[in-house]
């Protein structure tokens, strides 16, 4: 078959191609290879004999134990005060494995006895009330499938000299969820909050107490008391035995292992508030509360520290997400953003989660640079690396959004670079 039968038609230079006719036929024509039925004598020995039994809880394939989470660090002289990170380009969908969503811990994971902890409601409130597990499982509860992204994450793209490092390792402070639970307004409705309270701080359980404001606009739109992730209880990593999920707001908002939440006026200025997650500006004060994470996407495939095989066609894939909506339109550039293609995006395109994006690409060995830039759909768009570090102010590290570029050489090595 040829490439029209396919309708792969060129999109933008340098090997895009047109989205439909990959999203119809996909790339198999021009990759699998033809065979003749195997002879029974040649089926493989799995076909042969019984399988093994059953289990209670499930685990990966023997053959994928390599899939894990990436950059474990730790804080010199503790085990749990650091992050790990999602393997990103070792995953397809939008759904993150509970096992495989990164951590970011203040200082390591507790082991919390979930019928001793309470969730306390206090503060500017009528009633001050304690919500046991059992009392919180009375409660109307909802799901939603959205992301949290830690907003440190990218941010080793500031360096002056890109880092040669992957996908995961630069991204992978990003996963997404499905998070069940009750709607915090619904708990707040009941506790009774006074007229003249704003703001709530959220303490966590852990030994760091961490602890963050949160404007009550926010916890009466879209906030949970998320008790399961992915259909089963939330992991301990991710704030066993509950958690707050702030969709969309930057990773250190959703306090896990929540136990208090004191309706306030004014926010508490905690410690990860003012010194940390907080802009540094050119007059030394700090800009405080930058809450949504911008819109941002990254090829996942081909990515950092891969390997292309040989030319001819690829399937470039990736993720976008906006902390403000969905996300609208992902484009993609082969040739280091002079022409770009508007990819293919992954039904359900879901308000404050990742979008999986696809598009066909024909490689023809010689050295190229691949792009993806997003928009959302309130047309906020993704930065180039130069605009955004112009527009920012020296010394900003949070909410890093740019551009990825990656480039692949002529042996098929594929490496960050900064275009
Ligand atoms: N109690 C508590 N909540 C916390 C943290 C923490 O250390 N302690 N880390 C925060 C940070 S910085 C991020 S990015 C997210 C990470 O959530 P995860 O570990 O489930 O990925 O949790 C936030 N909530
Ligand atoms: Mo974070």
């Amino acid at each position: 078959m040829t490439d029209q039968d396919f309708e792969m038609t060129p999109a933008a230079g340098n090997g895009l191609m047109e989205r439909r006719g990959f999203l119809r036929a996909g790339l198999a024509g021009g990759i699998a290879m033809l065979v003749a039925a195997p002879a029974t004598a040649d089926r493989p020995a799995w076909t042969k004999t019984p399988g093994t039994a059953m289990n209670g809880y499930g685990s990966p394939s023997r053959f994928e134990t390599d899939v894990q989470r990436v950059g474990i660090g730790s804080l010199p002289g503790t085990v749990g005060t650091g992050a790990s990170r999602t393997p990103l380009e070792q995953l397809s969908g939008t759904i993150t494995p509970s096992g495989l969503h990164f951590e970011r811990h203040h200082n390591g994971i507790p082991d919390i006895d979930p019928d001793r902890h309470q969730l306390i409601i206090h503060g500017l409130v009528e009633r001050p009330l304690s919500f046991s597990l059992e009392t919180l499982a009375r409660y109307p509860m909802t799901s939603r499938i959205q992301f949290l992204e830690c907003s440190g994450n990218s941010g080793a793209l500031l360096a002056p000299t890109p880092a040669k490092r992957t996908c995961s390792q630069l991204h992978g402070l990003i996963a997404a969820s499905e998070w069940t639970g009750v709607p915090l307004g619904v708990l707040l409705d009941e506790a009774g909050v006074k007229p003249e309270a704003r703001w709530l701080v959220a303490e966590g359980a852990d030994a760091a107490m961490m602890s963050r404001s949160v404007p009550l606009s926010k916890a009466f739109d879209d906030a949970l008391i998320a008790l399961y992730q992915n259909g089963e209880r939330i992991r301990p990593s991710n704030g066993y035995p509950m958690r707050l999920f702030l969709p969309g707001w930057e990773g250190n908002m959703s306090v896990k292992w929540l136990h208090r939440i004191k309706v306030t006026s004014t926010p508490a200025m905690t410690k990860d508030e003012t010194s940390k997650y907080s802009d540094l500006q050119p007059d030394g004060t700090a800009k405080l509360f930058t809450f949504p994470m911008g819109v941002k996407s990254v090829i996942t495939n081909p990515s950092g520290g891969l390997h292309m095989s040989k030319p001819g066609l690829y399937q470039i894939t990736g993720l976008a997400w906006s902390g403000a909506g969905r996300i609208n339109r992902v484009e993609v550039s082969a040739d280091g953003g002079k022409s770009w293609a508007t990819a293919a995006l992954e039904e359900p395109v879901l308000t404050k989660n990742l979008t999986r994006f696809r598009t066909a690409w024909r490689w023809n060995g010689a050295p190229a640079t691949l792009m993806s830039r997003a928009v959302d759909e309130h047309g906020s768009q993704q930065p180039t690396r130069d605009s955004l570090i112009a527009e920012r102010s020296r010394g900003f590290f949070y909410h890093y959004n740019a551009i990825q570029a990656w480039r692949i050489t002529r042996s098929g090595e594929v490496e960050n670079v900064y275009a």
